[in-house]
């Protein structure tokens, strides 16, 4: 519990940290291993015997643990161990000590050197063994252009590395943009995932690779890799979970040049190799899309931000992961409109075709979305009247040169109130839906409406549990 603690303090203090990194003269000063309990000291110390030059720690810059001292249990006894970051001197490789505790005194016991400057994240997982787990660690250069990812066994007590080799003796399959670690054929094994953007050799540039260790060699292999789209800027979400209720994907959100999004999804086989999921032609007919075609559309928030609603994710709960796709609300026509509202509909994939479970329009600034009856697809648009802070919802009127106009149709209006703004006076016949720190959701569902598309108040209401209201 006191190891907890302390590490919730480590945390806490090195992202403290990292956060006024560029605006504080006191950086160096906070980055010094902060002064805590008696333990902390004791690791501090057993590190500075064992190294006796100078050397500066070295923070995990994203993950799980972000400190340099790094508590866990590593072996089949039921002590923690501990790993220690550091850089020596003015070397610039950055180094992994492993320290344990033997009869209440910290020592190191040995220490190895890492493939680059930095310590991109650390994580856990069984790896080679099913009963002890495996130590991984991201290692990046200063400039984050490389990164590279390398695995540790403690055995006899030591710290040791795992050797990546394919059957062709290369070992440079280690370097990545974005992992995932997951035990996707279910045999009680963690397999590795990379994502890499490899601009250096190929013709295809992007790629994902299946790592697993091989018990008969002892090393790393590289059991499949598979080329992706040739236009990917970054990986935005890498995602395993289910396609559907008897087989597992690993889904992976693409941001292209030209602003735009694709998603690729994979599967294991048979012989548990990478197969993708609807790829070009797959069904004897060349006027088939790949999933990549199906599911390209525009980044529709502004910037490189890229929204958690955007990327694959299990949005109605049922444990199935849904793909996301947009399209533009009718009566938008420029593509690249910054002004443009669009809908989202999140998918699943049955039968190699992507069926709609849920069709929404998101307020990324508002911290809102509305989930469209069927009925209102491709019916009902909505456009954004900022003065008060609302969205309104009306039937398409496409005979009108400007469809906006026209609010006979206007069947909802959503609309958000700060406590510190100006409070409007016309609100009576508003009804609250929701509150969240200084902001109150108001609804408005214009009483006399001309439309067969209206909804009632039971759709916004909380008691319903289809509510078509939910915050963000
Ligand atoms: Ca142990
Ligand atoms: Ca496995
Ligand atoms: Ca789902």
């Amino acid at each position: 519990m006191r190891r907890t603690i302390l590490i919730a303090i480590l945390m806490v203090l090195s992202v403290l940290c990292s956060s006024c990194t560029g605006f504080s003269p006191v950086t160096e000063d906070l980055m010094q291993p902060p002064k805590l309990t008696a333990e902390q000291k004791a690791l501090d110390d057993a590190l500075r015997e064992s190294v006796t030059q100078d050397f500066t720690l070295k923070y995990p810059k994203s993950g799980n643990f972000r400190s340099a001292y790094v508590y866990y249990n590593l072996d089949d006894d039921e002590e923690e161990e501990a790993l220690a970051f550091y850089s020596i001197g003015l070397s610039s490789t950055a180094r992994v000590a492993l320290l344990d505790r033997k009869d209440g005194t910290w020592r190191a016991v040995n220490a190895l050197a890492g493939a680059s400057q930095e310590v991109e994240f650390v994580a856990f997982a069984h790896i080679s063994d099913k009963e002890q787990e495996d130590v991984i660690i991201g290692w990046s250069s200063e400039e984050e252009s490389e990164k590279q990812l390398e695995l540790y066994t403690c055995t006899d007590g030591k710290l040791e590395r795992l050797l990546f080799r394919d059957s062709a003796g290369k070992t440079d399959f280690n370097y990545y943009d974005s992992y995932l670690i997951n035990d996707m054929d279910k045999n009680g094994l963690d397999d590795i995932f990379l994502f890499s953007r490899d601009e250096r050799n190929r013709l295809e540039s992007s790629w994902i690779k299946q790592l697993s260790y091989d018990s008969s060699s002892n090393v790393v292999r590289l059991y499949s890799e598979h080329p992706l789209s040739d236009s990917i800027s970054e990986f935005v979400g890498v995602t395993a979970g289910r396609i559907n209720e008897r087989r597992q994907g690993i889904f992976i959100d693409e941001l292209l040049y030209g602003d735009q999004l694709a998603t690729e999804v994979f599967s294991l086989d048979k012989q548990g190799l990478l197969t993708p999921v609807i790829s070009y032609g797959t069904r004897g007919d060349e006027n088939v899309s790949s999933l990549y075609e199906m599911t390209l559309r525009d980044v529709s928030s502004d910037g490189k931000d890229i929204s958690k609603e955007a990327v694959c994710t299990d949005i109605n709960g049922d444990t199935i992961i849904e793909i996301p796709t947009s399209r533009l609300l009718p009566g938008y026509k420029k593509q690249k409109d910054s002004e443009a509202l669009y809908l989202t509909e999140y998918k699943q994939l049955k039968n190699d075709n992507l069926e709609r479970v849920l069709a929404t329009v998101i307020n990324r600034a508002g911290g809102y979305r509305v989930n469209f009856p069927e009925e209102w697809i491709d019916e009902v648009t909505v456009f954004a009247q900022p003065e008060t802070s609302e969205w309104r919802f009306i039937e398409y009127n496409a005979s009108r040169e400007d469809p906006f106009s026209d609010l006979s149709g206007e069947l909802l209006r959503i609309r958000v109130v700060s406590k510190k703004g100006y409070q409007d006076k016309f609100l009576e016949k508003y009804t609250e839906l929701d509150t969240r720190g200084m902001f109150t959701y108001y609804a408005y569902i214009p009483e006399k409406v001309n439309s067969s598309l209206s909804i009632g108040a039971y759709q916004l209401s909380n008691q319903n549990p289809n509510r078509i209201f939910t915050l963000l």
